[in-house]
């Protein structure tokens, strides 16, 4: 066979991803703790006057629980000690309990804690708290970037706290619980401008109906799935999972693709449109494209969904470089 996974992650290499977002969690990163935390706290209640975030996205919440109410009884000090635990990757319980949380979990968890940070429950950014030369200059890249890759590098950035996984060894992965599939009579059905391919269109609506078990059948055994800025995630196993912890009640809203047979009868297909995350709903339309590599019998050998860099580029649609 021609294709392997790394070759297949070149298809359609025009495509332009939203490079911002890695560039900034990258510069995020090296900020000390409390800068971190700080500059989270500024971009939050800046976004949150145009972009309110839902506490839905928090579906389940009872995961995160035991270690919210431990924090909720300590005083300042100690609450101030554990986020910036958090943010320093230092190795605690509590950095090690985060580590295991799928990211809505840990998203939901700092939901919580911002909430009652307002409240005054848990200790709030010093009054009067200056941000450092850094850390003023990665807050204004934030508020420039367009809103699917502000949220995008807001929740990076969480999903990078705790402690380091691969130092962890053994442990139970911790994710919110699976939703029933939406029911027959209620799904809808997307159609894209110049894609008929029924395997393409089944993914989408097998994505937007929760239906995780109809849409692996959809892959190849060894067909693999590169989220966007991350490694392929390979084989039918592994994607399958990802699906179920990571991906309930996105809106996938695909509006356009082109289809070209390439090497060995394989096709490969790009589609461009929105997604939207249940965390801020329609108000925030991610700019994705989906880059299909279909087997001869019309199995996903692989996608790649990226952040677009920008709303032109859900318009480039050309096939080869
Ligand atoms: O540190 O086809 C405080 C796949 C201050 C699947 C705070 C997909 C202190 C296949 C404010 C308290 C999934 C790949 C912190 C498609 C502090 C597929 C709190 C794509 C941290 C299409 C901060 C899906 C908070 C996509 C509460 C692209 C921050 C999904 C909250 C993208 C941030 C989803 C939130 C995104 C961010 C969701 C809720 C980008 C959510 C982002």
């Amino acid at each position: 066979m021609s294709f392997t996974i790394d070759s297949a992650r070149n298809i359609f290499p025009s495509t332009q991803a939203a490079d911002a977002v890695p560039a900034t969690v990258t510069r995020f990163n090296q900020l000390s703790a409390e800068d971190q935390l700080a500059l989270i706290w500024f971009a939050y209640l800046e976004m949150g006057k145009t972009l309110p975030i839902a506490a839905t996205g928090a579906a389940n919440m009872i995961f995160a629980e035991q270690t919210l109410q431990e924090i909720r009884k300590m005083n300042f000090d100690q609450q101030t000690k554990v986020m910036c635990d958090l943010a320093n990757r230092a190795d605690t319980p509590i950095a090690r309990t985060y580590t295991t949380w799928s990211p809505n979990v840990k998203l939901g968890f700092w939901y919580e804690l911002g909430v009652w940070m307002s409240q005054g429950i848990v200790a709030p950014i010093p009054e009067g708290y200056k941000l450092s030369a850094n850390g003023s200059a990665v807050l204004q890249t934030i508020q420039g970037l367009e809103s699917g890759q502000q949220i995008t590098v807001l929740r990076n950035c969480v999903v990078g706290m705790g402690y380091d996984v691969s130092k962890l060894g053994e442990y139970t992965p911790v994710a919110e619980p699976i939703v029933p599939p939406t029911a027959a009579s209620l799904r809808t059905k997307v159609a894209i401008e110049g894609v008929t391919n029924a395997t393409i269109l089944s993914y989408m609506d097998n994505l937007n109906a929760n239906d995780f078990d109809e849409l692996i059948k959809l892959f190849t055994p060894d067909g693999a799935l590169q989220p966007p800025f991350q490694r392929p995630i390979v084989g039918k196993e592994a994607v399958l999972r990802f699906f179920r912890e990571d991906c309930q009640n996105l809106k996938l809203i695909p509006e356009r693709g082109v289809s070209e047979p390439t090497a060995d009868g394989y096709n490969q297909i790009k589609v461009t449109g929105q997604v939207q995350t249940p965390w801020f709903g329609a108000s925030v339309g991610m700019n994705i494209s989906w880059r299909f590599l279909l087997t001869p019998d019309n199995k996903i050998f692989f996608v790649a969904i990226d952040l677009l860099a920008s709303p032109k580029e859900l318009l480039n649609l050309v096939r080869r470089s």
